[in-house]
Order: C-alpha cells, then sequence, then structure tokens
C-alpha cells in the first residue's frame, strides 16, 4: 500500500540518489583532533573553557588537503561524504559571521568547510555537512562553559527561554549561512535531540521550512525530531515537516532494516566508526578489518539502507595511514563487484545461511561469507536461475544439481570450480 502523504512523498523523490549511492564517507574533524581522545574529551574529561582554548589557540591543520580526502573516499567508493562543519565542541570549521570561534581565525586561516565542499564535488562527489544543535561553547546554551552535556552528567540544568532563543537564532544563523554561502549541499546532518531538548525545541518547523526554500532538494537526518531508539515521526504515517528523510541508527546495523510502524521500508543510514572513536584517537588501535566493514556494507545494503563510515583525520589534517590503508582494501574489493552495492537493496530472496544477497531488478548478487564445501545452494530458486557469474572476473559458475541434493528439489545450487573437479558424476557432461 503506498502512502500518499505529501511529506513522505517528497522524501521518497529527493532521496532517489542516496538509496543508489548506498556508502558515504563520515568526517569527523575539528579541534579535538589534538587531545586525540575522541570528540567528547571536553565533556567527558571536564575539561574548562580556558583549557580547551589551548586547542585553539594551535590548530595549525598544515597538511589538510581535502583533495586527498576526496580521492581516498572515491577510490574506496564512496559516494558521498559529511563533513563536521561544528561539532558539539562549537568550533566551526567555516567561516561564519555569527562568531569569531571559527578556523579562519586560527592558525589556520581556511574555510576549511569551503575546500572541503570543492575537494569532494571535484571527485563527483556529493556533499553533506554535519551541524551540532548542541553546543558547549555558546553562552545561551543550556550546558556552557564547565557544566557539562546534560547526557553526560547528572547535574540539572534549566533552560532560559529568553537566552535560548538568542542561541537559536545562532544556530538558524549558521544554518542559514551554510545553505546560502556554500552552494548546492546534499545532506543536512544534525545532531541530536535528547529529552526536552528536540523539535520545536529547535523551533525545527520554521528551521525546516527556511531549509526547504533555500534548498528544496537537500536532504536531512532525523535528528533534529528525535535521536535513538525513540526515532521520532519518521517512523509514523504522518511524520512532521522535520521528521527527516533518512534514519541514522548510530554503530548498530539494525537487525530487520528500518521500517515504519507499519512494516514499510523507510530509508536509512548506519553510521559507524572505523575503530572506535569518530575524532581522532591517537591510541585507539582497533581498527575493523576491510573484510568486516565490506560485509557490513554489503548487509546495510541486503536491508536497504546505506552505510556512513567514519574517518577521524588528525590535527594535522591527515587522515590516519590505518585508516587509508583499509580504505584502499574496501576500493579494490567494490572495484570489482560495485555492481552488488549500487542501485542494490533487500532481495525478493529471504538471507541464506552462507552469507547475504542483495539484488537490483532481476539481478541476485549472493556474498558469500564463507568457504564453502561443494556447491552453494540458493534456497527455493530450483529452475528461476538463467546462469550464474563471478562478478569480479566475469567468469561462468556452472549451475547444477549434486547428486546429494536430491532431497532438495526446490534449490539451486551454484559451484565455483569447473564441474570437472567434482567427484559426482554430472549428467551433462557425458
Ligand atoms: C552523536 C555525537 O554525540 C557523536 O559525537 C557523534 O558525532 C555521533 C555521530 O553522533 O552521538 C550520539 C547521538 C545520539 C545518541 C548517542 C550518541 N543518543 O541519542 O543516544
Amino acid at each position: 500500500m503506498t502512502n500518499h502523504h505529501p511529506i513522505i512523498q517528497e522524501r521518497t523523490e529527493r532521496t532517489q540518489w542516496f538509496l543508489q549511492d548506498r556508502f558515504g564517507m563520515f568526517i569527523h574533524w575539528g579541534l579535538y583532533a589534538i587531545p586525540a581522545r575522541g570528540e567528547w574529551v571536553r565533556s567527558v574529561e571536564r575539561i574548562s573553557v580556558e583549557d580547551y582554548q589551548t586547542y585553539y589557540d594551535e590548530f595549525d591543520p598544515v597538511r589538510y588537503d581535502p583533495k586527498a580526502w576526496a580521492r581516498a573516499a572515491k577510490q574506496a567508493g564512496m559516494k558521498y561524504a559529511v563533513l563536521t562543519a561544528k561539532h558539539h565542541d562549537g568550533f566551526c570549521l567555516f567561516d561564519s559571521a555569527l562568531t569569531a570561534y571559527k578556523s579562519t581565525n586560527t592558525r589556520a586561516g581556511r574555510d576549511l568547510v569551503r575546500e572541503f565542499l570543492e575537494a569532494f564535488r571535484a571527485e563527483g562527489l556529493k556533499v553533506g555537512l554535519y551541524y551540532s544543535l548542541i553546543d558547549w561553547h555558546h553562552e545561551d546554551y543550556p550546558a556552557y562553559g564547565d557544566r557539562i552535556h546534560p547526557m553526560r552528567d547528572n547535574e540539572s540544568y534549566t533552560r532560559n527561554p529568553e537566552t535560548f532563543d538568542r542561541y537559536l537564532q545562532y544556530m538558524h544563523g549558521q544554518v542559514k549561512e551554510l545553505l546560502t554561502n556554500y552552494g548546492k549541499l546534499d545532506i543536512m546532518w544534525f545532531d541530536f535531540s535528547y529529552d526536552q531538548m528536540k523539535g520545536e525545541t529547535w523551533k525545527a518547523t520554521e528551521l525546516m521550512t527556511t531549509i526547504r526554500s533555500l534548498q528544496p532538494h537537500i536532504i536531512v537526518d532525523n535528528r533534529l525530531d528525535a535521536s535513538g531508539e525513540e526515532g521520532g515521526s519518521i517512523f509514523t504515517n504522518n511524520p512532521l515537516s522535520y521528521s527527516g528523510d533518512f534514519a541514522s541508527p548510530e554503530q548498530i546495523i539494525p537487525p530487520q532494516g528500518v521500517t515504519d510502524h507499519e512494516g514499510n521500508p523507510i530509508p536509512w543510514e548506519a553510521c559507524i566508526t572505523l575503530n572506535n572513536n569518530w575524532g581522532y584517537a591517537a591510541q585507539d588501535f582497533q581498527y575493523k578489518s576491510p573484510t568486516t566493514v565490506i560485509r557490513k556494507l554489503v548487509e546495510c545494503v541486503s536491508k536497504n539502507g546505506n552505510l556512513l563510515l567514519n574517518v577521524g583525520p588528525n590535527t594535522l589534517g591527515e587522515i590516519p595511514k590505518e585508516t587509508l590503508d583499509i580504505l584502499t582494501e574496501i576500493g579494490d574489493w567494490i572495484q570489482k563487484n560495485g555492481n552488488s552495492i549500487y542501485g542494490c537493496g533487500q532481495s525478493d530472496w529471504p538471507k541464506p545461511e552462507w552469507g547475504r544477497y542483495t539484488q537490483k531488478g532481476n539481478l541476485l548478487y549472493a556474498h558469500l561469507f564463507e568457504e564453502s564445501v561443494g556447491p552453494i545452494n540458493l534456497n527455493g530458486l530450483a529452475g528461476k536461475v538463467k546462469k550464474a557469474r563471478l562478478l569480479s572476473d566475469g567468469s561462468e559458475l556452472f549451475l547444477g544439481r549434486p547428486w546429494s541434493a536430491a532431497q532438495y528439489p526446490n534449490d539451486a545450487f551454484v559451484s565455483f570450480a569447473r564441474p570437472e573437479h567434482f567427484s559426482y558424476p554430472m549428467p551433462d557432461k557425458r
């Protein structure tokens, strides 16, 4: 049953490219790259405004070369990228007229956002900006100074409506700057809502009206409305204007994909770190293997979702070597197997026990996650498979029925070696 709710219809239209592209790069970068203990360091370690200021005073990313980042993303098979224009610490990587707390006033002296956008567009990638709703630096935000973000602290906080309104003007103003001064943006990634700090507390309807009038095609995440399990009105059949265009599960791939309360698929993107931190963490070497990342990408696609894979560049502006090596291997795989990712989605057939399916029209992509003993079985596909090919080199895969499979009349069987390598008799070989 199609839902003709205008917000859902527009969402479907706007997210067409997004659902094709499937794989993007998340970039968490800011002053927190200097302490190198993750982007929450100021909150977690209760760092004072004065002490955090030293990072601002030192910030000098002399090796920032967004063209190199863009090449790495492109080579890895990523089709879009999202950079933290401002994270919770409030430091702006762009030349905002509304604050002095920005990269152009540091030794960097550069509009890092503008350079990022230009470099990634030049590589043909779509571009997005992350913008933190939370601001630990703005004096009118109710977690200013030594008072730490309430989700990490039990001390109570109060929001003064008058002064908070000044923050909203600032926040709305910066969003307008980003959507006015930087050309066409493809994604606006807000982060995040909690407790009463959600929806209309952000004046979300007004903000969305502005956003849609400035950049009608931009897609927006669901975190203006709600974050986490609560999810927000994107999960209903009557979403609010600020419900967002896609759900944003974080550090998890939803077991059943993401659907609304009635079971209809909704666009989603899992954001996942490569080690255990978003921002650069110099001592965190717990990187996921390229195989894991590839399989997680396949898993997302097999559940109609996207993967936004995070990188955390260091204070000099470099993506860590460990990260680049993983991206290279992912790219080598995608180079050969990208047809099973882009434009693909959930299969009509249930998950096979040996791996996962992705599907595009009548093309079924079988992702084998384990070594096979003998042919692999395609459950219920007997007589339905015209031919089988190895995606990476186009070679024919033998499609036949091993004698030992007599008790599985409904399954098709695919072998990875030539039939003569098998000891059982092949009826069509004599
Ligand atoms: C947020 C940020 O705090 C984090 O630094 C990072 O940018 C990530 C992508 O997004 O993390 C969240 C957001 C929401 C919840 C938890 C972590 N939540 O609602 O529980």
